[in-house]
Parts: structure tokens; sequence; C-alpha cells
């Protein structure tokens, strides 16, 4: 096998966003755009010599191909071994957990996450550092100055190996170890929750539905809740990943989770629905006629882990990205333990918890975690939700109920608008950002406003600073909205406006959440007429 050395040219766009770089799955197959950007990631983590990765991903449409590229790639320039989830499937959590596990130099995730897959939808490539959290700024940085002054890559001459079968195979001198995707992974969570308590809960009747949405957690959801758990068979449903995920936009929140939405507002609804998305690191959690929202889910969940076995001892501190609600605020101010608001984006909360400031982190996009893996981890916060209930002996509503009277409760919701001309967003956003300055003070709708900034943080760890990452308007009375451009989308831009109200209780603790946020959502839209500069009626998704 000879190694070649394929001349190239930079390609344009190839700059990573909040979660690696993701783009229509048409640009991905051109030619030379997989080997550019995968030179560019070897060449900024300073060459694969020696090395040993972790690769896997959602198994959406081309992730087969480009696993055999990343492989003929890390071959040729001198990686030791490669360690590959059979099938080239691994769920982000898992590869995660695996680089952390094996101590390796870092991993391939193929995947776009909870964006559609297909040859007209969308894919994506990340990769992670040794600790299992993707690469900080100053790598993807590094990666997009790789891309534009490319000029050649070097890859081996092979055929395809053999994913399927488990096991240790060469490709020139590198070693391939194919494992099982789920096993190292669910031996985690076992020594984490109460297994025997969740059996027995099962055994009991507890009746749950897991909508895996034909995408990775499938089997992991089907191997844990199901095999070790006991779990009725069909509990997990649509649980074989598909490489369009089956057509369904593998994103779990109510639009697009709407068949679980339904059986859970329905007749003889089961006793917890969850759904995880495209790649296994978001969950969507719903009792019975009860959808919890993420940031209240964060906020629960860090007042009640310590009745999980792997939070006993309690936990250091909580992080949340700035978007999210203030609630889980509340919980660490009356448990007394730290508490960090970061950009979006899970790659701002890989210092805190390797320094040990943090346990739990979370996002309002459907997104938990802990220090067990440096990603969020869409199954992991089901179990812990599972075992809370089980401790407690509670309903989801009834958790929840008692969680709003003791802390109060954060009004939110997300309204997205997606698919906008990028001028048209550039044009809400930056006459807004203009304007940040001369706002405190004016009033709006008849709500007065505190402050207004654009989001900037420093990392408390290595000081790095990260600017422009969001506008926020807080008022006089705590409520407030942000607006921020995803940086995960393929086509267009999508304007994110995020809006919360706090209400102390005991009044008022069950309003309409939409209704509740009437006066900032009219606010909102009067300081950055969101409707009228682009001519749509509302937000096409409302979470
Ligand atoms: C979105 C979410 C963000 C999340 C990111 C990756 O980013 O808002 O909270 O970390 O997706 O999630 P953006 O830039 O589009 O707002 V995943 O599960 O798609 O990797
Ligand atoms: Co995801």
């Amino acid at each position: 096998m000879s190694i070649l050395t394929v001349e190239t040219m930079p390609i344009e766009g190839q700059k990573p966003g909040t979660s690696g770089l993701r783009k229509k799955t048409r640009v991905f197959v051109g030619t030379h755009f997989v080997e550019n950007f995968v030179q560019a990631i070897l060449d900024a983590i300073g060459g694969a010599a020696g090395k040993t990765f972790v690769l896997g991903g959602d198994g959406r449409y081309f992730s087969p191909q480009v696993a055999q590229v990343i492989l003929r790639m890390c071959a040729a320039q001198g990686a030791k071994k490669v360690i590959v989830g059979q099938d080239a499937l691994l769920s982000t959590p898992a590869a995660s957990h695996l680089i952390r596990l094996n101590k390796t130099d870092g991993g391939f995730i193929m995947s776009a996450s909870h964006n559609p897959g297909g040859l007209d939808e969308d894919f994506g490539l990340k990769f992670n550092m040794p600790n299992g959290g993707p690469a900080p700024e100053g790598v993807t940085d590094a990666i997009f100055a790789a891309t534009k002054t490319i000029s050649s890559y070097r890859i081996l001459e092979a055929q395809d190996i053999d994913l399927d079968t488990l096991g240790e195979t060469r490709l020139g001198e590198m070693a391939v170890q194919v494992v099982d995707p789920v096993a190292d992974y669910a031996d985690l969570m076992e020594t984490l929750f109460d297994f025997p308590k969740l059996r027995a809960l099962f055994a009991g009747g507890f009746r749950m539905r897991f909508d895996a949405m034909c995408a990775i957690t499938g089997p992991y959801g089907t191997e844990i809740l199901e095999r070790r758990l006991g779990a009725p068979e069909g509990t997990v449903v649509n649980g074989t990943p598909l490489p369009d995920f089956g057509g369904m936009h593998p994103d779990p929140n109510p639009t697009w989770a709407h068949d679980l939405m339904d059986v859970m507002f329905g007749d003889d609804a089961p006793d917890f629905g969850a759904a995880s998305d495209g790649d296994g690191d978001r969950n969507m959690v719903v009792g019975k006629n009860t959808y919890v929202s993420p940031s209240d889910s964060l906020a629960v969940l860090a007042a009640n882990a310590h009745l999980a076995p792997g939070y006993r001892g309690g936990i250091a501190g909580v992080a949340r990205s700035m978007p999210t609600s203030a609630a889980v605020d509340l919980v660490a101010d009356a448990m007394g333990i730290g508490k960090f608001e970061t950009p979006t984006g899970w790659k701002f909360f890989g210092n805190l918890l390797d320094a040990g400031k943090v346990t739990l982190c979370g996002e309002e996009s459907f997104g938990t975690g802990s220090d067990h893996v440096r990603e969020k981890d869409g199954l992991w916060a089901v179990l812990l939700w599972l075992n809370v209930l089980a401790e407690r002996g509670e309903t989801v509503a009834e958790v929840l109920e008692s969680h709003w009277k003791a802390f109060g409760r954060n009004y939110y919701s997300r309204h997205d608008y997606e698919g906008l001309p990028v001028d048209v967003a550039d044009g809400i956003v930056d006459p807004l950002r203009a304007r940040l300055g001369e706002l405190p003070g004016t009033t709006v709708e008849g709500m007065e406003i505190a402050a207004a900034d654009d989001f900037a943080y420093t990392d408390p760890v290595d000081g790095s600073v990260s600017q422009m990452q969001g506008l926020r308007i807080v008022f006089a009375d705590g409520s407030r909205f942000v607006i921020r451009l995803s940086g995960t989308g393929t086509e267009g831009a999508t304007l994110r406006l995020y809006l919360e109200r706090y209400v102390a209780g005991p009044e008022d603790l069950g309003l309409d959440v939409q209704a509740a946020l009437a006066p900032v959502i009219a606010a909102a839209e009067t300081l950055a007429g969101i409707k009228a500069a682009s001519g749509r009626d509302g937000p096409n998704v409302v979470t």
C-alpha cells in the first residue's frame, strides 16, 4: 500500500460552527472536501504520528465513506491506532467516553446532530480533544486557518476495510480496532445510576416510551432500557438508526417529536416519555400531560442529582449557556455551589468540567450533561430523571410543581426563524447591536430596560475571550430576551429569540407559557422588528 500525496486547493466555507463543520451533504461529497477538512484537523493538532483516535458517528448518509477516508488519512500520517464503533456508529456521548476511557488523543465524530440526514440534507464532522470534549475555539480557529492554506493531503492507497466485524485489523501500519458501540457506554451508566432500583421500577409496571427518532440512540436505548433495566419490548420506538432517519428531523422538541408529544398528551399516556437527537446528545423529557422545558430540566436535575449513586456526594457547581434560563442559578444559590454562564455550545463547558468547578451543565436546546463525559448526553439525562422519579416516588408533574414552589418559575421559550436570507438576519441583529448602549433606562411596551449588551465570555480557567455571543436585553423586573444567530444551520441564517420571565410564586406558577411571556415577546418585536424585517408572521419553531 502506498502513501499518496494529493494536490489540492483551499475550499471556501470550511469554518467550524457551534459544533463542528456542518454543510449540505452535496457540499461534503464534493471533490477533496472531506480530505481537505480532515487534513486541516490533523495539521491543527500537530499531526497524527504515533496517536490513537476514536472514530464514529450517527450513521447518517455518507458516514461509511467518510469513515474510510479518515482511516486512510490517519494511516498515511503515522497514526498508531483508531478505535472505531462497529459500522462506524457511535453516539456523541459514547465517543466522548471512549476517548477518555482509552486515554486517546481525540476523536472524529461524523454527525450533523439534530439536522436531517440524506443526500439532500446535512452532513457534519467534528473533532474532539483528548479530554473527550469538542475542540475549543483556539483549535477550531487553527483548523479553519489550515483549510485556507492547504495545498496537499496525504492518504493511503487502499481498499475499504471491514467495519462490521468486531476485533482488530490493520490498515498499512495502523491498527484498527472495531468495538461494540454500546457496551462501554452502558457500563458507564451502570456506575452512575441505581440500576436495581430502576429494574424494580419497570417491574412494578412503570411505563415509558423512548423515541430514538431513527437515529443513533436506538441501540443504546434498547440495550439499557429494555435489556439491562427490563423495560418491556417496544419501550424504545424508532430504534433502528437509518441513513436518512426515516425522513424525520431528529431533533427532540415538541415540534419535531410530535408523535411522542401526541402519545404523552393522549389518553392512556405512559408515565414517562423521552426522545433524543441524531447523535444522541440531546434529550427531551415529557411526563404524562407534562412537558418539561430543558432549562427547568437542568434545574430539577441539579436539585435532585444527589439521589443518584453517581452524584451522592453532591455536585461541585453548575454551568449553563447564556441563553438558558436562570432556573438552575436559583438552585445553585440555594445549595451554595458555584454557577457559571458560558456562550452557546458544549465546547465552553470543557474547561470548567476539567477543572472540577462544575459537575452538571446544560443548555436550553435540550442538552444536559455531567462530568462523566465531555459532551451533553441524552440517555444520561433520561436515566437521571428515571432515578429521581424512582427515589422520590412522584410523577414528573409532581416533581416540577414542587420545584417551582421551592424556587419560583422561570417561564421560558425560544422562537426560531429558520432559513432567513443572511442579509435579512444581519439587518435585524446589526442595528439592534448598534443601539445597545442607548437602551438602558428607556422604556419599551411599558417595560423599563435595565441592561443591554452583547454577551462576552472570559474563560475562568484559561482566560480566553469569546465576543459577540448574543444580544441580551434585561428588563427592570428581571425578564429578558436574547437574540443570536445559529451556528449550526446549513441554509441561510436562523435567528433565535430566547424569552424569559421569572415569577416567584406562590401565585401564577401555572400560566400558559406563551401568555406569560407575552409582554417580553411584544417588547422584543418592538425593539428588534423581526416580523417586520423578515416578512414572517411569526417563528416557524417554538420550543
Ligand atoms: C444549537 C444549540 C446549541 C447546541 C448546538 C449543538 O446551536 O442552540 O445550544 O449546543 O446546537 O447541538 P446554534 O448555534 O444553532 O444555536 V447538537 O445536539 O446539534 O450538536
Ligand atoms: Co446532537
